[in-house]
């Protein structure tokens, strides 16, 4: 009796000391990833001292409505500088309000939903080197446009940044003009790169819902109620708002009516938007099911973020989580949906004002870890436009990843394919012809680099030995001769444009006659030519002959 007494309580403390060591542990872990915030009695009034002067260089109305805004003299030369160093006019952003008003461009029936969400939010945004003024902005814009009974708390992360007025100022600015808020701030003590810093900030969040969003936003009328309200619904969905576009110049707060597109994303592993599949339910202001997000403005149940794999922390930098986590959603039982009556606004700037540490193509390894971990076969897509990364050991260990994905019964990337995103086109299946298409001078179709989203002519370029993305076209089963979602259209001038593909046959039908290999256009009755066509200018039809300019070559070719 007595002996296993004693073992009991032998037992007992043994877990006790595990489970205190455990916490120990924890806490030197926050630690070790956090500096120690002091602001020294003596900064104080340097600091008040910056903001005060800065506070008196506001001008009033300034971009008031979201409209554009623009500075006279110097003010503009040293804006359009900025523009050209960060790609953001930051000169214009410290003289705007950090409470603008904001146009309420939410879809009129979005006015008369009431919603009643008893969920609070945390919202975490995530910084490195943002200038002050637009992150302040996007925090009072949080503020106040959150009813303050739903928002739990802010949560600024900063990644370890190396600007001066983001570290004690902006603590300073907390500290005195948003203490009435809950307002912490984290900074990183090294740089961790966008995905572990907003781990960092999820692990002390405590609201229901986090909500993420970049650290250069404008929160919107309502945009944080329908968001809740979703969750408390259905916790396993995962939301983004509309994103609305801020103009990284003047500011302009652009309002793109009602329409509005979701997720998709490229072979390539980039994000892309897509025309929304179910287009009635548009009509209704529901929730729209999106296969991807863009990844940094999204709100998630708090344990759901948890349970569902948070984000891969051997992920370093910028990219890849986004659709990573788009995918994982999904395929582990989750759903992923944009808000119709949730706008945020975004600043969209023409590049990243950051480099990392040996320019490390940090969204490269992170879409080889995800496309290893999720996308089964389908992997040998991205890794066509990756193949130094497919047995790369810079991509690291994957094992906890893999894991993850057999402990949550996660189905199939074909699944995915199937029922998520049907429209995907899959450039080798169902094709009648594959590959480079050549003439008899080796010269081959190329896109000529042509970038998402964007009509250019069908090229002709030398045929590369190498497998070259540029050069890989398919015709398809539906008599399609494109690349991902650009179709090659005849046009009235005869030329041959790479243009969204409409599924509607029309000028984007091509016909192949393997026995003198033409392409041939039914719409215009002519055929594919490269008959007086200069390097990498655009294709022409034309009559159809027997030259062999109009001859033409598919690396592969599938008759069934
Ligand atoms: O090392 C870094 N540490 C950081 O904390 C680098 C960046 N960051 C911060 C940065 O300050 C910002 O607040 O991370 C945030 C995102 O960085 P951006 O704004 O440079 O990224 P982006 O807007 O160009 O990129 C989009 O894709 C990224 C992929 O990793 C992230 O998911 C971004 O959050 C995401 N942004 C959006 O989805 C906004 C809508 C854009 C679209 C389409
Ligand atoms: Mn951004």
């Amino acid at each position: 009796m007595k002996v296993r007494f004693m073992k009991r309580t032998r037992i007992k403390s043994v877990i006790i000391l595990i489970i205190l060591a455990a916490f120990v542990i924890y806490l030197k872990f926050l630690h070790d990833n956090q500096a120690n915030k002091i602001i020294y009695p003596q900064d104080i009034q340097v600091f008040e001292d910056k903001i005060r002067i800065y506070e008196s260089r506001i001008i009033p109305n300034l971009g008031n409505n979201g409209e554009p805004a623009f500075l006279d003299g110097d003010d503009k030369e040293k804006g359009d500088n900025a523009v050209k160093l960060v790609a953001l006019n930051t000169v214009l952003s410290d003289r705007m309000p950090l409470n603008r008003s904001l146009q309420d461009n939410r879809h009129k029936k979005c006015k008369d939903f009431t919603y009643n969400p008893t969920l609070k939010a945390s919202v975490i945004l995530i910084f490195y080197n943002e200038i002050l003024s637009v992150i302040l902005r996007t925090v009072w814009s949080v503020i106040l446009k959150s009813p303050s009974h739903l928002l739990k708390e802010i949560i600024l992360v900063d990644d370890s940044s190396t600007a001066e007025d983001v570290k004690g100022i902006l603590e300073h600015y907390i500290n005195t003009r948003l203490s009435k808020y809950d307002v912490k701030l984290i900074r990183l003590k090294h740089r961790m790169g966008l995905i572990r810093a907003r781990l960092q900030g999820a692990r002390i969040a405590t609201g229901n819902v986090m909500v993420f969003l970049d650290a250069h936003c404008e929160a919107n009328e309502g945009w944080l109620e329908p968001l809740l309200a979703r969750i408390e619904q259905e916790r396993t969905a995962v939301l983004v708002p509309i994103i609305d576009v801020i103009e990284a110049n003047t500011l302009a707060y652009a309002t793109n009516g009602d329409s509005f597109e979701v997720g998709g994303f490229s072979w390539s592993g980039h994000f892309t938007w897509i025309k929304i599949q179910d287009e009635e339910a548009k009509e209704h202001l529901a929730p729209v099911k999106s296969p991807t997000m863009a990844g940094g403005l999204f709100a998630i149940d708090r344990e759901y973020f948890w349970e569902v794999g948070s984000y891969d922390e051997q992920m370093d930098g910028w990219g890849g989580e986004n659709l990573e986590m788009s995918f994982r959603i999904w395929q582990c039982g989750g759903r992923l949906e944009t808000i119709p009556c949730s706008r945020v606004g975004h600043i969209f700037r023409a590049f990243h004002p950051y480099h990392f540490p040996d320019n490390k193509d940090t969204h490269g390894i992170n879409t080889a870890r995800l496309a290893h971990v999720w996308m089964d076969d389908y992997k040998r897509l991205f890794f066509l436009y990756q193949p130094a990364l497919e047995h790369n050991p810079v991509i690291g260990d994957l094992t906890h990843r893999k894991q993850l994905r057999n402990k949550l019964h996660c189905k199939s990337f074909k699944w995915y394919l199937d029922n998520v995103y049907p429209e995907k086109f899959i450039p080798d299946e169902n094709y009648f012809a594959y590959g480079q298409i050549r003439n008899k001078y080796n010269m081959c179709l190329d896109d000529l680099q042509l970038s998402d989203g964007k009509v250019g002519p069908l090229g002709l370029y030398p045929c590369h030995n190498f497998m070259a993305m540029s050069q890989l076209f398919t015709l398809s089963s539906k008599g399609e001769l494109r690349k991902e979602a650009f179709c090659s259209e005849a046009t009235s001038n005869l030329n041959v444009q790479l243009t969204e593909c409409h599924s509607h046959h029309r000028e984007q039908y091509w016909l192949y006659f393997s026995r003198n290999k033409t392409l041939y256009n039914p719409s215009f009755r002519k055929c594919l030519s490269s008959e007086g066509v200069k390097d990498s200018k655009g294709l022409i039809l034309d009559f159809c002959k027997i030259i062999d300019h109009q001859q033409w070559k598919f690396t592969k070719v599938n008759y069934t």
